[in-house]
């Protein structure tokens, strides 16, 4: 309950911040986009990360105001930033499960993208497989409304959910997120290695995009690189950070 009030606090304060980590081309390690990562400044516990409140915000339903102040926050952002430097870097935005079921996600995307003059395709959308799978008669027509809107779709922590992959053949993803749980032990463990190449090989023969998360050393990188994997994203290039830090990183 203090919890509760605190975040009450935190949205009408501004205390909320987005921090954005690096997502890399694979072959020339340049920065192809960046995800949107919630941090809370708390005025007395110091930053915090959302593993400590998102469950929180999401069982008093918080979550869906923080997640569209996120959205907006980080799509005009990145809007910025690309105008200034001419380049059409991705966003990505996670998406918790109340606010993929909620009815006017939609709307919310769409008006994002209006308000922030956003080229829809430079917005990707996280899901995990546990949001996307609850309740599939909703969900199909509504990736489909979004993708109608021209955002890109991802599912994230790809490969930790208990889900079938029928519904990669319904469902109009773009791109993969090799969980890191997959990545941590790649170089040394030969089960996370197989289990990784054959996320990359239904990748591309779905023709979809691959990103690897948690890549905290060159040797993982590596092995990612022969492995065919599109995009890194990790310690290893860039920790999640604030925008003026991240200004620094790109071009111009
Ligand atoms: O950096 P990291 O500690 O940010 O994130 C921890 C967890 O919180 C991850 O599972 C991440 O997906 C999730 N997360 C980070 N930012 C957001 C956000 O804006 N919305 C939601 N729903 N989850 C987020
Ligand atoms: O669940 P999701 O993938 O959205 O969350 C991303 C989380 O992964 C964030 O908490 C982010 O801070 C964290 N993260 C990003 N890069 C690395 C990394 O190289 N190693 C580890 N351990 N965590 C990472
Ligand atoms: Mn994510
Ligand atoms: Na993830």
């Amino acid at each position: 309950l203090e919890m509760e009030n605190d975040l009450r606090i935190a949205l009408a304060e501004q205390q909320f911040e987005v921090f954005y980590q690096p997502q890399y081309d694979a072959q020339s390690i340049t920065i192809v986009g960046v995800e949107a990562l919630l941090r809370w400044r708390h005025p007395t516990k110091g930053l915090l990360t959302p593993d400590v409140f998102i469950e929180v915000a999401e069982s008093t339903g918080l979550i869906l105001s923080i997640g569209n102040w996120v959205l907006m926050q980080a799509c005009l952002q990145v809007r910025e930033w690309q105008k200034t430097s001419g380049c059409a870097y991705r966003i990505a935005v996670n998406l918790s499960a109340s606010q993929f079921t909620q009815s006017y996600l939609l709307d919310t995307i769409k008006n994002t993208l209006d308000v922030t003059d956003l080229p829809p395709e430079t917005l990707e959308l996280e899901i995990t497989e546990t949001a996307m799978l609850k309740d599939t008669a909703e969900t199909i027509p509504l990736l489909f409304s979004l993708k109608k809107l021209g955002v890109r779709l991802a599912i994230d922590d790809f490969g930790t959910g208990y889900s079938s992959l029928s519904y990669l053949k319904n469902f109009p993803i773009d791109t993969l997120k090799i969980d890191r749980s997959f990545v941590e032990e790649i170089v040394s463990n030969t089960k996370d290695c197989a289990i990784a190449q054959t996320i990359v090989q239904l990748a591309d023969n779905l023709q979809l995009c691959t990103i690897a998360e948690g890549v905290e050393t060159s040797e993982q990188a590596e092995v990612l690189r022969k492995l065919g994997c599109a995009e890194f994203q990790g310690f290893f290039f860039s920790h999640p950070m604030p925008a003026q830090q991240l200004r620094l990183l790109l071009d111009h």
